[in-house]
């Protein structure tokens, strides 16, 4: 992308006029929980499934889980591994997908389950977990369950084989629609199966499930749970342009840029808007409220200006206005992004920005279990 610079001066950000998520197309306010779920969550879903990700399909025919576990469990004296093969059926084809789940042995469940969205390189010696990109460890000393897929089981990261998965073998009919399913969405397809299976093992308490992705599969992750409301807590970290900042205000990676380099994310839509974020009918923050009533947490950390901060700061800051305005819980960002220290932990909504680079590191996975243990209510020991 050398040809097209990237903007680091917070001085050159475009003056910011961002889309009201409080009022309808029609230019109605909508002020009730009523008018909200039934007229403008709506809207807003389909105004991001149109020009930016695409459609999620629901329907199949059948799906069963399967234990095929093989791997050597890298924490056995503290955790079950199961190694689960998802296989959905639809219109004559299946597609089978692949879930890690690790299950604390101490305590007797259901226990609540963090899901990682992964798109790291296998690792070479074929172990599943690096710790720290998946504390897995941790989790599972804290009493949660935690699973992973890898984003290659169900549509790789490849701009010309990402059909080649679940799109292709399932959903042939998206690959001729401008708002069909790209890899992004097929990524948060793979999300829902996870969380069919959890809905199906006694062990997984599926009623308070968090999802966490980084970087693109942050963006997977938010768009999965703006479209499937079983997820409790969703929190994509440093998820940047097309997942929590907000495109309009051009800082670091640009609407253009992304879709240049991976042009096989967004749906086709999304290309109309190369260097025109200024007529993006929607905006990041907006994927904060179609979360909501749901608790939603984002983070960043200071070197990544590549997936601008400070945008996704105010994504969540105005985002979660939602909070107080429609669904009358308090919830509220009053700090400038500047005067920053310390993660905010509250219900319903949080945010960090930790010191390092672009990375999902221990210190993230620590304020997501504060975060989640305020907002999932008491846990099994
Ligand atoms: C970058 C991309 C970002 C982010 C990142 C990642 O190359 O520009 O949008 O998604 O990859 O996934 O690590």
């Amino acid at each position: 992308m050398a040809q097209i610079p990237a903007n680091y001066d917070e001085s050159k950000v475009p003056d910011l006029i961002l889309p009201d998520p409080f009022v309808s197309l029609k230019g109605n306010p909508i002020l009730t929980v009523e008018d909200w779920e039934n007229i403008r969550r709506p809207e807003i879903l389909r105004l991001f499934e149109e020009n930016v990700y695409g459609q999620i399909p629901k329907d199949f025919d059948d799906i069963s889980f399967s234990d095929v576990t093989k791997s050597q469990n890298p924490y056995p004296s503290i955790a079950i591994l199961k190694e689960i093969d998802i296989k959905v059926s639809r219109g004559g084809k299946t597609h089978t997908m692949r879930l890690n789940v690790f299950i604390p042995k101490n305590g007797k469940g259901p226990f609540p389950v963090f899901l990682l969205i992964n798109y790291q390189p296998p690792y070479a010696d074929g172990k599943l977990v690096e710790e720290g990109f998946w504390a897995v460890k941790e989790l599972v000393e804290k009493g949660y369950a935690t699973a992973s897929f890898h984003v290659e089981t169900v549509a790789p990261d490849d701009k010309n084989r990402f059909s080649k998965g679940v799109i292709e073998r399932l959903y042939p009919e998206q690959l001729g629609q401008k708002d069909g399913m790209r890899a992004l969405g097929a990524w948060g397809w793979g999300a829902m199966r996870a969380m069919d299976y959890f809905e199906k093992e006694s062990l997984i308490d599926a009623n308070r499930a968090v999802l966490v992705g980084h970087s693109r599969s942050g963006k997977a992750a938010l768009w999965a749970s703006a479209n499937d409301p079983r997820w409790a807590v969703t929190i994509p970290n440093e998820s940047g342009c097309g997942g929590a900042a907000l495109s309009k205000r051009k800082f670091g990676e640009t609407v253009q840029v992304i879709n240049t380099a991976f042009p096989h994310w967004f749906n086709d839509n999304f290309k109309d808007f190369n260097g025109k974020e200024e007529l993006l009918p929607v905006d990041q923050h907006m994927l904060v409220s179609l979360i909501a009533p749901r608790a939603v947490y984002f983070s960043s950390a200071r070197e990544d200006r590549w997936a601008d901060p400070k945008g996704e700061y105010l994504s969540i800051k105005l985002g979660s206005r939602v909070f107080p305005l429609i669904y009358g819980k308090k919830v509220g960002f009053p700090l400038d992004f500047e005067e920053l220290k310390g993660p905010v932990i509250q219900p319903f909504a949080g945010y960090h920005i930790r010191e390092g680079e672009h990375d999902l590191t221990l210190e993230d996975w620590k304020s997501y279990m504060d975060f989640a243990e305020l907002n999932l209510g008491k846990k099994e020991k």
